[in-house]
């Protein structure tokens, strides 16, 4: 209300007491208030600066995402509205963001609406299902010098991640009840007897893959192959992930040759188009000579064991998948197989 008692006194003096001016007077004071109230101070100050020396501090009036916010796209700006124009660089100290999106100074940081309008955007998506809590400090100053009353702070939450755009690999759940998308090889010597495969239930699971072979006097091996030939965003996770259970096999000896019971494949090619592998191998028998590769991983025998692999994290990473390959081998061996799934 003092806004309007000084106001009315100057706007009378100034007149000297015309009434027809101060019914004109009342009318601008109106809107004057509505404006306040609309925090479209850029106006008002203009008008009420030379009336008075006391000036509100400025405020968020208004946010986006906002308060509480869910599912937000995680590609979003922050937009934060306050009640007039704002001094840049105290504003932009003043603002946290946690966790920290990836932010350029001053790339990042955008004012509009005369400086009332903060947007910051930053360098790369938010994260999926995260909760980001922003923080305007109260040291933000206006363009007079004059800091918030306090803090302001709210928080939003980004969107799940999506399902990958294209199931991949086809059928990796076996939920078919067969092999269908995979090309199954196998090779023995000659009138040995041959891998089979099956899928079957297994305990609470309705449907795996069983690669399985009876104890022979040569040895075998098998696989189950996929063309994937997906791009992959080159920023961001790819994974990778199975469930695997191994069951009792004869061979005990790995190297050299790199045979295993199981082995998992997967060709990829870099940003610049050369070719590269992730391998993995899997055994549960200790060697009897020569050692494992690197790249084998023991596993406990007769047990699912849910392997995930960040294949981002290769290096070079992937931007292309063509395929992905399970290789079984031995003189006999029963391996099972389920859920074999990339996301990106
Ligand atoms: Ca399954």
């Amino acid at each position: 209300m003092y806004r309007t008692t000084g106001f009315r006194e100057k706007a009378g003096n100034a007149k000297g007491g015309n009434l027809m001016c101060r019914e004109y007077y009342r009318g601008v004071l109106a809107c004057v208030l509505l404006a306040t109230v609309l925090a479209m101070t850029c106006s008002v100050k203009a008008v009420a600066a030379g009336s008075e020396s006391k000036v509100n501090p400025p405020r968020v009036v208004q946010v986006y995402p906002s308060r509480g916010m869910e599912y937000v796209p995680v590609d979003t700006s922050i937009h934060i509205v306050f009640s007039g124009p704002m001094d840049e660089l105290s504003t932009i100290q003043a603002v946290t963001i946690s966790p920290a999106p990836e932010l350029a100074y001053p790339a990042s940081w955008q004012f509009l609406h005369n400086k009332s309008v903060l947007v910051i955007t930053p360098l790369r998506p938010l994260r999926y299902s995260t909760t980001y809590r922003v923080t305007v400090h109260k040291a933000a100053r206006d363009q007079e010098g004059i800091e918030l009353n306090q803090d302001y702070e709210w928080s939003f939450t980004t969107s799940q991640s999506p399902p990958s755009p294209v199931e991949a690999p086809r059928n990796g759940g076996f939920s078919t009840g067969d092999i269908t998308g995979w090309k199954w090889a196998h090779t023995e010597d000659r009138g040995a007897r041959e891998t089979q495969w099956k899928v079957v239930p297994d305990k609470d699971r309705e449907h795996v893959l069983c690669v399985s072979r009876p104890p022979t006097f040569e040895m075998g091996t098998c696989s189950l192959e996929q063309a994937i030939d997906a791009e992959v965003p080159v920023t961001g996770l790819v994974f990778l992930s199975f469930d695997v259970l191994i069951g009792d096999y004869t061979l005990k000896q790995y190297a050299p040759g790199d045979t295993y019971p199981m082995k998992v494949i997967v060709t990829y090619l870099d940003k610049d188009g050369r070719e590269h592998s992730f391998v993995r191998a899997y055994y549960y028998y200790m060697p009897v000579e020569g050692g494992v590769a690197g790249f084998a991983e023991f596993v406990e025998a007769g047990k699912w064991t849910q392997k995930s692999y960040n294949l981002s994290m290769q290096v070079p990473r992937p931007s292309y998948i063509k395929s992905i390959k399970f290789e079984f081998c031995g003189w006999a061996w029963l391996c099972m197989l389920d859920n074999v799934r990339f996301v990106w």
